[in-house]
């Protein structure tokens, strides 16, 4: 019989993971630009749908990502030290982890946090397979809700590990707010390496998240497929599309799901109409200048210690002290 990981909760007053879906569905849904936080894209299937957007052609941010931190992996360890902690930020599958883990997992206690219950007890399971000595204390959290890391770890020297651009997922001035949080979160002597998706050509942006076999369009659309199991939704999900365009106004990408016709959708009890042609603003993906997320880490009060990029400048890890 298979082993299931102790996943830790915080308690309901820090930490709402799904207590607020539905709030936050009829609140998002009942304005005048409907839209739904890209946090509750993460339920079972969505987290197994963005494993398979990482593995695709189209979707270089993973590829570039783990290519940086297998070539500078030394580097980024070495200020590693007996006793600290590594409290990795919506830490999804944790592979990027194992570049890491593989040189620190004697000398570190490791907490990842995430609101996927399914994606965190998949990944604790296979590290403690592969990492027998380390000791993990998985929290299932909403990292933008929390405000300490449990008491045991005050002493301790924490870094925090925010990979995969997933602060691209929170707007600028939401992005700085989430950074001071963590600066408070990992203490006087924390740091952070985060990892940042940069600006580039807007067809190769916008050709990573309308992959051709559709994966994003599915991972899009299982938001749909997630409301009309848990809060007894009706939407036809023929009725609706997926739609990713680059704003260069804001520097960000925009998905949309998008009403093929007028309809009413029931969810929670209560009735949603839609145009022909309205869209459902589900998530934003900015991205950023080297510089530009320098100044936004400043904003912060971190100070940045090093950049590491690929040799195309397409992705860079940011080390914050
Ligand atoms: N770090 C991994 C996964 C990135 S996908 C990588 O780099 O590949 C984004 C992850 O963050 C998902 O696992 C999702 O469940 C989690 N996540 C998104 N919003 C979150 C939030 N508000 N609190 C905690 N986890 C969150
Ligand atoms: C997790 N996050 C950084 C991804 C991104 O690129 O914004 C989520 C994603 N959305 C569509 N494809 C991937």
């Amino acid at each position: 019989m298979r082993h299931v990981p102790t996943l830790e909760r915080l308690p309901a007053s820090v930490t709402a993971v799904a207590g607020d879906f539905s709030l936050s569905v009829i609140e998002g849904l009942s304005r005048a630009k409907k839209i739904l936080p890209c946090r509750f894209f993460y339920d079972a299937r969505g987290s197994c749908l963005f494993e398979e957007i990482t593995q695709l052609p189209e979707y270089y941010p993973t590829r570039t990502e783990i290519g940086i931190l297998n070539a500078r992996a030394a580097e980024i360890v070495k200020g590693f030290s007996s006793g600290d902690v590594l409290v990795e930020f919506g830490s999804g599958s944790s592979r990027k982890t194992e570049i890491l883990l593989d040189r620190i997992a004697d000398r570190v206690v490791y907490v990842p946090i995430d609101v996927s219950e399914a994606a965190l007890a998949e990944a604790v399971f296979r590290l403690e397979e592969r990492y027998p000595a380390l000791e993990i204390r998985p929290l299932v959290a909403d990292f933008s809700s929390l405000t300490k890391l449990p008491h045991e770890f005050s002493g301790s020297r924490r870094t925090g590990f925010f990979p995969g651009s997933t602060i691209g997922n929170l707007a600028p001035g939401d992005a700085a707010a989430l950074l001071a949080k963590f600066r408070k979160v990992l203490g006087e002597r924390g740091r952070l390496i985060i990892g940042v998706d940069l600006k580039k050509d807007a067809r190769v942006l916008v050709r990573a998240y309308n992959d051709a076999a559709g994966i994003t369009a599915a991972f899009n659309l299982n938001l749909l497929v997630r409301i009309n199991r848990e809060l007894a939704g009706t939407f036809d999900l023929t009725a609706f599309h997926h739609r990713a365009i680059y704003n260069p106004r804001s520097g960000r990408i925009e998905m949309h799901l998008v009403s093929d016709r007028a309809q009413d959708v029931m969810v929670c009890g209560r009735r949603f109409h839609f145009a022909n042609g309205e869209s459902i603003h589900t998530e934003n993906s900015y991205k950023y200048t080297v510089s530009e997320f320098r100044a936004l880490a400043e904003k912060a009060s971190w100070k940045t210690s090093r950049v590491l990029t690929d040799a195309n400048e397409q992705f860079s890890v940011h080390e914050l002290i």
